[in-house]
């Protein structure tokens, strides 16, 4: 094969590092226009009060966010994944993130509970849409439409595909995870505007993974998702294995939470 027909292979230290979050590090892709998405272990809470690595949860949000994102591209939701490429990344579509949190909440818990004084677990009247700005400084503040538009972080047109993408995720995943007797209670998004030629389309962005989402089990209501970590529950692997499980994409990594040594039979 002559050189420039050969796949461009960048070592992972010889790697252009764009950007690092909390939880994930983007990479420069293999061609313009692509990144890498690197899942790593750390989680944290309350704007970084609270950090700990757990072993394999970039692993399970890798995989989980690949089915999501797979399923949301083929009932035509744009979003910016291309492919999983590894146990943690995946190659996605460089995008120029809107710097909102969009949450979306079925059922009180977590922050409109404490604010509302709702109980957590009360169905609400019908799904809510919810705007934060996306800045750690000041620990990502509510915001309302007034305030997006009025400080041009989003168009109003923008907002509105944002808030019919946020709906359209909603109603698709509520329905999924339904489907593997788990309630989607809420879950924050976050989206990108992308160029193709001189056209501009708002896509769904980052990830959606037991993080950035509050599963329950349907009939026992067991917390499958951060708030495990949040709230010091423990068993934070096992109940995103479970959610994988159910989801059947469990396979290649049945024991990834397995470290050390292991026994031999
Ligand atoms: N979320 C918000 N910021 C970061 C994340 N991951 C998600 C939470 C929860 C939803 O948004 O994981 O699923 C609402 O969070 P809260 O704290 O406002 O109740
Ligand atoms: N905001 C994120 C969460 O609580 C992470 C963080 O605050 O550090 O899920």
């Amino acid at each position: 094969m002559t050189d420039f027909l050969k796949p461009r292979y960048i070592p992972m230290n010889r790697r252009r590092r764009i950007y690092e979050g909390k939880a994930k590090v983007l990479y420069e892709g293999p061609e313009p226009g692509t990144l890498i998405q690197h899942f790593k272990d750390d989680a944290t809470a309350f704007n970084s009060k609270k950090h700990a690595i757990i072993d394999g949860k970039g692993v399970l949000n890798n995989r989980i966010s690949e089915y999501l994102f797979q399923n949301l591209n083929d009932i035509g939701v744009p979003t910016h994944f291309i492919r999983r490429l590894n146990m943690r990344e995946q190659l996605i579509r460089e995008v120029e993130i809107i710097p909102l949190e969009v949450v979306v909440r079925n059922v009180a818990a977590g922050s409109i509970s404490t604010r509302l004084g709702l109980e957590e677990g009360t169905q609400l009247p019908r799904s809510i849409v919810e705007f934060y700005y996306k800045n750690d400084a000041l620990s990502d503040p509510m915001v309302s439409e007034e305030h997006i538009t009025a400080f041009g972080w989003a168009s109003p047109p923008e907002l509105d595909d944002i808030m019919a993408l946020a709906i359209r995720v909603n109603d698709f995943l509520s329905g999924l995870f339904l489907g593997v007797g788990i309630r989607l209670v809420d879950f924050k998004i976050e989206c990108g505007r992308l160029w193709e030629n001189e056209m501009m389309r708002i896509v769904l962005a980052d990830e959606i993974s037991p993080d950035s989402c509050r599963l329950w089990d349907i009939k026992s209501n067991d917390k499958l998702d951060k708030d495990r970590f949040r709230r010091d529950m423990g068993g934070l692997v096992e109940a995103y294995t479970e959610v994988a499980r159910r989801l059947g994409i469990m396979n290649e990594m049945e024991n990834i939470s397995v470290k050390g040594p292991k026994l031999v039979q």
